[in-house]
């Protein structure tokens, strides 16, 4: 469901990389989109007009078209016997519904009633990369920044980034329709700029997106008590998004040991050897399937507090990638 958006098109691409076991497949989307011709497996599809009646005899509904849309069609599928793994916040702090990143989780599948909720992109690499070191060492607190691509916001977004970018004289006047969120008073050019908002502004000062961080990161790791603040930011980045982190543990780790950690940790790759300038960035990070760690030492004035800089493909591991490891679990998991 969202077959034609970002992160439908990427859920199309794992499903095929990962030889995910199909007997049959529909694509599904808005009236507007429908009708569109997809290929997958070798097989044209033609995108069809969703309905209730849609997922009639479907097992696994992978759903990322937007929360009202979820809201609308989850319960239609699950009525009709279809687990759903959706992919937008609609139900993600539902105490029914499991938030699961399966290298962190898994086991929160076993109870749930029909849907999963996949997190926000941002929350997934970060505890990807933290949850490995909670189970080692303890953690306690995290202050995270983030440096996030436009990407995230869809493909109008990447759209305006483009068009801003080609005029550098004019870029404080360019024209903005979508960012910070389309949804908001007043818009600010993205290309050659930092914009601290990310989603709408709650009434405590965060945004949406730092207060999804802080309640998503709490939920995935069973931990109410670990103290969670974040501030988000977009840059002129078009896909992937970076994490400065500092994190606290319970005990105080060496070097070596929060490497260690992160170098069996599954789905991460420790790229850190500053002698070499060996750090993750977007750029190179895009298009991969794994959450790059690195930069990591040690704070000055806490033994038991470590900076972090995690760097992942937002649509990939951050949405569809999870997405679709959520559905392998539940097959694994003999859930469904
Ligand atoms: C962004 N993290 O980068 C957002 C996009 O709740 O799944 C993902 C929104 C979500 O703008």
């Amino acid at each position: 469901m969202g077959a034609t958006g970002a992160v439908g098109q990427q859920m199309k691409d794992q499903l095929e990389k990962r030889k995910f076991p199909i007997g049959n497949i529909k694509f599904l989307s808005s009236k507007r989109s429908a009708g569109t011709a997809i290929e997958f497996n070798g097989q044209s599809y033609t995108v069809e007009e969703a309905t209730p009646d849609s997922f009639d005899g479907v097992d696994i509904a992978l759903f990322s078209a937007g929360g009202s849309v979820s809201e609308k069609f989850a319960p239609e599928a699950v009525k009709r016997g279809a687990i759903v793994v959706d992919n937008t916040s609609a139900f993600r702090m539902n105490e029914e519904v499991p938030l699961v990143v399966p290298e962190v989780n898994k086991e929160a599948l076993k109870s749930n009633s029909g849907v999963i909720a996949n997190p926000n992109c941002s929350t997934i690499q970060m505890v990807c990369a933290l949850q490995p070191l909670k189970e080692r060492f303890g953690l306690n607190k995290i202050i995270v920044s983030t440096y996030q691509a436009v990407s995230g916001a869809g493909i109008d977004a990447i759209n305006e980034l483009k068009d801003q970018a080609a005029d550098f004289d004019n870029a404080a006047t360019a024209e903005a329709k979508v960012l910070p969120v389309k949804s908001a008073e007043r818009h600010f050019p993205i290309a050659f700029n930092a914009v601290p908002q990310i989603d709408q502004f709650a009434d405590n000062g965060f945004t949406l997106e730092e207060m999804k961080m802080i309640n998503e990161t709490k939920k995935i790791m069973n931990a109410q008590s670990l103290a969670v603040a974040a501030t988000c930011v977009r840059l002129p980045v078009v896909t992937g998004h970076s994490e400065s982190v500092y994190a606290e543990f319970d005990s105080a780790p060496t070097l070596e040991q929060v490497r260690d950690a992160l170098r069996t940790a599954p789905g991460v790759i420790l790229q850190d050897d500053p002698s070499k300038q060996e750090y993750p960035m977007p750029l190179m990070a895009a298009g991969k399937d794994e959450v790059f760690v690195g930069r990591i030492r040690q704070d000055l004035d806490n033994p038991n507090g470590y900076h972090l800089w995690i760097v992942s493909d937002n649509l990939i591991k951050g949405a569809a990638l999870n997405s679709v490891q959520i559905a392998e679990a539940l097959i694994e998991e003999q859930l469904i």
